[in-house]
């Protein structure tokens, strides 16, 4: 029925904000929304996801050819889905609103004790764009997101505008990159004021050896019976026919997939991955050791409100947070010096993006890279 998730004296306003949305369009972070689809997590965290499956992103470089890479690469990036898209809902209930991030808000954390870092900055506000690199031994992966988003029916469709390109050092000294393009979300289930993300269309991994990985997404729809579903064909070029496939995996990317090797004529094939199991979140140092623009620091009082129910303290705290933002702009903008980001560099129409982009006929957004920079102790 309608809105049955929704607290009774929310509903009503849980009315007007999808009235709001759905004669909307543009960044949906500047619509508010009542305060029980409220997420205490800013966006700037959503980077970590990548680095989750740590397991599955240190065994990349452990690939003899690149046959096997692109294998690993394709298992390391299905491997992140389920906590890019699921696991909020899952632990929540529902999908919720982040928090916006506000311009150069930076979010740094590590795995197993630093062999894996993570540095994400808020690159842009308007629109919001998030820059980010992880670094382990022998391989970076760095990107960009913001996000696109139009209304469909009952649903948000959001468009992700960006993408990552992973280096591997080889032994011979040699690199080899991967572009990776990023999937459309729908965002179901808001009738009944409990959100939830699925992945449709396409994505792509393209390694700078030729291969791509092409993966196909769908849902509980009318075609195909399971929700959070894939297929992804590994070839030589993006996938136009099975029959061109060196590999064909296929299943849930919040469960288990399946390969086999060629085209699949009905065979179940081994097991490639199990993406339910346990996730290895990043560790953050504690909120009074970060610095000023770290955001667990900055939004702590935001946070802290939502976390407690406290709505008015959580709107109060955002509410000088974002005052003393637009004050610095226009300080800024007086005294002619405009903001800087701390931790990335913009690099436009990088090389790197374009020659794998035109390997698999991925049409290259109107969008910038960023480059780390690196971080001043
Ligand atoms: C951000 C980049 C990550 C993947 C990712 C996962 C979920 C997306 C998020 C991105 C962007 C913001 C997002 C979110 C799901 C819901 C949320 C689209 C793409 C919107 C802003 C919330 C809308 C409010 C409803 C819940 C009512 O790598």
């Amino acid at each position: 029925s309608d809105g049955e998730a929704v607290p009774a004296a929310q509903k009503a306003g849980w009315g007007t904000f999808l009235k709001q949305i759905a004669s909307f369009t543009g960044d949906l972070s500047q619509l508010s929304a009542p305060p029980f689809i409220l997420s205490p997590t800013s966006l700037s965290e959503f980077p970590s996801y990548w680095g989750e499956p740590t397991k599955e992103f240190l065994a990349i470089t452990a690939g003899q050819t690149p046959e096997e890479r692109q294998l690993l690469v394709t298992k390391w990036f299905l491997a992140t889905l389920s906590g890019q898209f699921t696991r909020r809902e899952k632990d929540t209930g529902s999908e919720k609103k982040p928090l916006n991030p506000f311009l150069g808000e930076q979010f740094i954390g590590d795995w197993n004790n630093g062999e894996v870092k993570l540095f994400a900055e808020q690159v842009s506000h308007h629109p919001p764009v998030t820059g980010y690199q992880l670094e382990g031994p022998s391989i970076t992966y760095a990107g960009n997101c913001a996000q696109k988003t139009s209304f469909s029916g009952r649903t948000i469709v959001v468009k992700q505008v960006g993408h990552g390109i992973l280096t591997v050092a080889l032994p011979d000294g040699s690199k080899e990159t991967y572009l990776i393009t990023l999937p459309k979300l729908k965002i179901e289930g808001l009738w009944f004021g409990a959100p939830y993300v699925e992945l449709s269309e396409t994505s792509l991994i393209q390694g700078s050896h030729g291969l791509t990985t092409t993966i196909e997404y769908s849902g509980k729809g009318w075609v195909s019976g399971k929700a959070h579903s894939f297929k992804a064909t590994v070839a030589k070029g993006p996938h136009i026919s099975l029959a061109n496939a060196l590999f064909v995996i296929s299943g849930e990317w919040t469960g288990e997939s399946h390969y086999v090797k060629g085209s699949p004529a009905d065979k179940e094939g081994k097991l490639f991955l199990n993406a339910s199991g346990p996730t290895n979140p990043i560790n953050v140092k504690p909120v009074e050791e970060q610095n000023e623009f770290e955001s667990r620091r900055a939004w702590k009082a935001v946070a802290d409100g939502i976390r407690k129910g406290d709505f008015d303290a959580a709107s109060v705290a955002k509410t000088a947070l974002e005052n003393s933002e637009r004050q610095k702009r226009k300080d800024e903008a007086a005294a002619g010096t405009p903001f800087q980001t701390r931790l990335f560099t913009t690099v436009q129409n990088d090389p790197e993006y374009h020659k794998l982009a035109a390997l698999c006929k991925h049409t290259p957004a109107d969008e910038d890279s960023y480059a780390f920079k690196g971080v001043s102790a």
